[in-house]
């Protein structure tokens, strides 16, 4: 006997212990996603202030966002297999649903909020690691087809130019300004231990800030596909003591005047050794304060 096309299959409604059953599965589920999210290692080590902001907002992104992914999985998977079609209904349509508009405000209201408070948040977030700090050092970062270069502007040579290195070292516990440029094209600034990156564009400065908190040497990668060596354009952050920063500034030819000058170091400035791009490697200047920087 053939079905009528357009008649309606009959299926008891939901009851309200298998509603119930699904509720307390998606419970579950919720709180077994939320500690998988916590137990994925996402992150590399954090080596700055702003890091650990930063990981705190990924970690609510997870707490929050994981029930909501459960549900909707658990409501999509629950329904195709309760409402699936059985043999013989192969020509039956649905029962004829139209709008509920209580439901539809529920589920626009809830996440517009949901996601407005986010929004909120991750803005709040994003001012406050940014925010001038006392005794800030400044740095200005170039990128260059295929390389970083740093540059110390408070930190002047016998020739009274600034101390230049292609390898990034910072005192640890010490605000710093970058200010970011390129010379060439845009190549993007990303130190992962700080979780911060910024776009170098030719022509314009930009930047961010961040306060290194922990003693390591650390990858400086750029993320722009900058050229056929974009893959080489990667260098190492190193995080080491005031003392070991002191004694690199003068390996490399600090000569104790700049704006921004320490108490530590007093006349280690070699005249002998040249500003600009040879600084970085001064004849016997083995790196000594790497040695601070082992993790
Ligand atoms: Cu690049």
């Amino acid at each position: 006997m053939e079905e009528t096309r357009g008649s309606t299959s009959h299926r008891p409604p939901v009851s309200r212990p298998m509603v119930v059953r699904v509720v307390a599965l998606g419970v579950v589920a919720a709180a077994i996603g939320i500690g998988l999210g916590f137990l994925i290692p996402w992150f590399p080590p954090a080596a700055a202030t702003q890091a650990h902001t930063i990981d705190t907002l990924y970690y609510v992104l997870i707490i929050v966002t994981v029930p909501i992914f459960v549900l909707v999985t658990s409501v999509v998977l629950f329904s195709a297999y309760q409402w699936r079609m059985r043999p013989g209904e192969e020509r039956l349509d649905g029962p004829p649903i139209h709008g509920n508009t209580q439901l539809e405000v529920i589920w626009t209201a809830l996440p517009a909020a949901l996601i407005a408070a986010l929004v909120v948040y991750a803005a709040i977030v994003l001012h406050n690691i940014g925010v001038k700090q006392p005794n800030e050092i400044t740095i200005g970062v170039t990128g260059q087809q295929w390389e970083w270069r740093f540059s110390y502007p408070g930190y002047h040579d016998a020739q009274g130019k600034p101390i230049v290195a292609l390898q990034l070292y910072l005192p640890d516990n010490r605000p710093v300004n970058f200010r970011i440029h390129s010379v060439d094209v845009i190549h993007t600034f990303w130190v992962p231990a700080f979780r911060l990156q910024e776009d170098a564009v030719p022509g314009i400065t930009t930047g961010f800030r961040a306060t290194p908190d922990r003693l390591g040497s650390y990858p400086i990668i750029c993320t722009q596909l900058c050229g056929y060596g974009h893959s080489t354009m990667r260098t190492t952050l190193h995080i080491v003591t005031a003392a070991a920063f002191n004694t690199w500034l003068a390996e490399h030819g600090y000569s104790g005047s700049g704006a921004q000058t320490t108490s530590v170091h007093t006349g280690a400035g070699s005249a002998s050794v040249p500003s600009g791009w040879t600084a970085y490697a001064p004849t016997g200047g083995t790196h000594t304060a790497t040695k601070e920087g082992s993790q």
